[in-house]
């Protein structure tokens, strides 16, 4: 009896999966964006590149060429399937480089994906590429989302409308804008003053155009106070995701240079958000970036670290891992380095 207990432990323990564990090891991926379409798992992330731009300056080595999708049947399948490039670079009419972290939406049963690129004045913009199934290929719009700037496009479907998240500091452009206009110069807000924020706009019903002018997310401290721009370990800088949960808006994020997955939870898509605390600790990497989803009732984290690549910041994999909510719906903390 005793044996047959010892034996059964020693099987789960060699059969189970592991927590967290990679999805893809042969190209670098990163800045996994997660969907349930029909039943099967899409990943559908930036494809990392070992690239000519040895200058890190704004994020210059981060020179992507093209987007794959990838799929797996079910949470359990130990790996996922490349279903190779979907869209390149040279086939999107108004774009000059750095293909950076996408989103989709589904609508209507046809795919709406949404990309930042820099364009041939060297500005990001948000474009949108279509197709009738989710593994693509993608056509891309002529030109960019009217209005659009910065990066990491995240689109929330909430009582059938459709929203678009988006914004990234330094690399992303972030402080060259101030009420949805370009100033002369990037201009960072002092330490003491109100940190820059996420945007959001409702996406018209075509999906290819803003409904409206993007307004800022609030983001708030325990005291009701928007967090300010010195505030390093909390405020936002890129690579926004939105899930809901119990009813509540939960907003994630990237604290880029102190390299924290944070969140924040409010009771609208537009919030305001009030701060909450920290999802992921420091990957190995200078980048995290990441996307949260329910499947089969069960929560999951998917995010890139560097450790494949020996610590190549440019050079990412995908990996996800299993996570639990406390009972008053706050998300328990995981350790990046695991
Ligand atoms: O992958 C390029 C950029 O790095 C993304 O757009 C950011 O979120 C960061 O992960």
């Amino acid at each position: 009896m005793k044996k047959a207990f010892l034996l059964l432990l020693f099987t789960q323990a060699v059969f189970a999966q592991q927590n967290p564990r990679y999805l893809f090891e042969d190209l670098y991926f990163a800045d996994p964006s997660i969907h349930v379409f029909n039943n099967k798992i899409y990943i559908y992330p930036s494809h990392d590149i070992d690239t000519e731009v040895k200058d890190p300056t704004n994020g210059g080595h981060y020179n992507m060429k093209d987007y794959h999708v990838l799929s797996m049947d079910n949470i359990q399948q130990e790996k996922a399937k490349d279903l190779g490039a979907v869209l390149r670079l040279k086939d999107i009419p108004w774009a000059d480089k750095q293909l950076w972290a996408p989103d989709i939406a589904e609508n209507n049963g046809k795919y709406y994906f949404y990309f930042p690129a820099k364009d041939k004045e060297g500005n990001f913009k948000i474009g949108v590429a279509t197709s009738n199934t989710p593994e693509g290929p993608f056509k891309a719009e002529k030109n960019p989302i009217k209005g659009s700037y910065s990066i990491d496009p995240a689109v929330l479907k909430d009582n059938d409308k459709y929203y678009i998240y988006f914004g990234g500091l330094k690399g992303g452009q972030l402080e060259k804008y101030r009420n949805n206009k370009s100033l002369s110069e990037a201009k960072e807000p002092n330490d003491q003053e109100n940190t820059l924020s996420p945007k959001i706009a409702l996406l018209n019903k075509d999906m290819l155009e803003f409904a409206e002018e993007p307004k800022d997310i609030q983001i708030l401290d325990e005291n009701g106070k928007p967090l300010k721009a010195g505030d390093h370990e909390r405020r936002f800088f890129e690579g926004v995701w939105i899930h809901t949960y119990n009813n509540q808006y939960y907003l994630s994020y990237s604290t880029g240079d102190t390299h924290k997955l944070v969140y924040a939870i409010g009771h609208s898509p537009y919030g305001p958000f009030t701060f909450q605390g920290e999802i992921l600790s420091p990957v190995v990497g200078w980048t995290t970036h990441h996307s949260i989803v329910e499947i089969n009732k069960k929560w999951y984290l998917f995010y890139h670290d560097s450790k494949p690549s020996g610590g190549k910041n440019h050079l990412r994999s995908i990996k996800v891992r299993e996570f639990q909510y406390d009972q008053k719906g706050h998300i328990q903390p995981m350790n990046g380095q695991d």
